[in-house]
């Protein structure tokens, strides 16, 4: 296929519900969606970075500005026989993973429309529904928070996830663990505690957590290391993980024993995939984190998700989880037992909704070779 066309606009939908992490409340949700063609057919991807660099130092106006000077040109006019070559191509800029996944992801759905196969079997998929936790928001007071937990767990999520920071963590968890003895908890601190902090940490072990998540700084590995020498409950390394070569090192060095893998920190599903297979290799699972993508995104994670290391619930939850109106159809819908089924059509399998996306548009460039 000859990539003819690529188009990029700037978004901003509502969430239902402000999210707050240990770096901040959201509202709403700023972010890129780009269309990638061949000669009439269309992909689509998403670029999750936010409107600021508070996750990683990447943010949607210098994604676009990346995407405008550098990346889209590398690629508009090229031919492609497989979508590992959008990856190849890419390569020669440093960083700016978010940017490039977008693209990449769109151009990954538009060589499975054309093979007119699902997305997720072109991935080379073997999970035939999805397992599927909910990500929870740092809420004013714990009582609020066991209320929000007791509604998803009543969804049918297969596990939660809390958000926590210095003075909102133990008191929390535990008054969650209290109501729900048997429930698949865990939870991710964004980086928000110092090695001095392991003491405490320690304590989350009495709470039978499934894994705590990037407790340390954003970049590090060698704490990490450190501090799972002195924590039973595992530790996930989620904002540390920029690259399959990084969870590599992770593993070698101790510094988790579970990771989340993300499409757009690790730079497209090239190397998500290629992380996942480092994993499985290695013994440690894997699990789908979430940036509260739109249907678009979304749906890339549903399909990456199917892979077989994929053993542990991740943050794909519903539509509804986010917006009061996706913007595709059907929108992604998790069952009463807790799964996605993903879909059979081909590319990402789901329709977005050229309507409403224009309604949320706040502009718009066209490439064409
Ligand atoms: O650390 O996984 C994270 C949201 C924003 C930034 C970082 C993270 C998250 C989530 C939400 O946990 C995942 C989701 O539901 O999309
Ligand atoms: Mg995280």
């Amino acid at each position: 296929m000859r990539i003819d066309l690529i188009r990029w606009r700037i978004l901003r939908m509502g969430l239902r519900q402000p999210f707050t992490t240990s770096f901040g409340t959201q509202t709403d949700r700023t972010f890129l969606l780009v269309e990638v063609g061949s000669d009439g057919t269309v992909g689509w991807g998403e670029v999750t970075a936010f409107s600021a660099p508070l996750y990683n130092e990447e943010f949607t106006a210098g994604a676009e500005e990346v995407i405008r000077g550098f990346l889209a040109p590398a690629l508009i006019g090229k031919e492609m026989d497989h979508p590992s070559r959008a990856h190849k191509a890419m390569a020669f800029v440093r960083g700016h993973a978010m940017a490039k996944a977008g693209l990449e992801g769109g151009i990954w759905d538009l060589w499975s429309r054309l093979q007119d196969i699902p997305l997720h079997e072109a991935l080379g998929g073997t999970h035939r529904a999805v397992e599927v936790g909910v990500s929870i928001g740092i809420q004013d007071s714990p009582e609020r928070l066991v209320d929000v937990v007791s509604a998803f767990s009543a969804a049918g999520y297969r596990r939660v996830k809390l958000k926590i920071e210095p003075g909102r963590d133990f008191r929390y968890v535990a008054a969650v663990r209290k109501q729900f003895p048997d429930l698949p908890i865990m939870v991710d601190a964004n980086s928000a505690y110092t090695l001095a902090d392991a003491d405490h940490l320690r304590k989350m072990d009495d709470l039978g957590l499934m894994m705590i998540e990037q407790p340390l700084d954003h970049d590090d590995m060698v704490e990490h290391a450190a501090l799972q020498t002195r924590l039973r409950t595992p530790i996930c390394l989620d904002e540390s993980i920029r690259s399959p070569k990084a969870a590599r090192d992770a593993i070698a060095l101790g510094a988790c024993r579970i990771i989340n893998i993300k499409i757009g920190r690790l730079g497209g599903l090239t190397p998500a995939i290629h992380c996942h297979d480092i994993c499985q290799e290695a013994g440690v699972p894997v699990w789908c984190g979430g940036m509260l993508e739109s249907g678009v995104g979304r749906a890339h994670n549903v399909a990456v998700a199917t892979l077989p290391n994929f053993t542990l619930p991740g943050d794909t939850a519903a539509s509804s989880r986010y917006w009061d109106e996706d913007i595709i159809e059907p929108e992604v819908l998790v069952s009463p037992e807790g799964t996605i089924c993903p879909p059979t059509g081909p590319g990402i399998g789901y329709r977005p909704l050229l309507e409403r996306i224009a309604m949320r548009t706040e502009s718009l460039v066209e490439l064409r070779a």
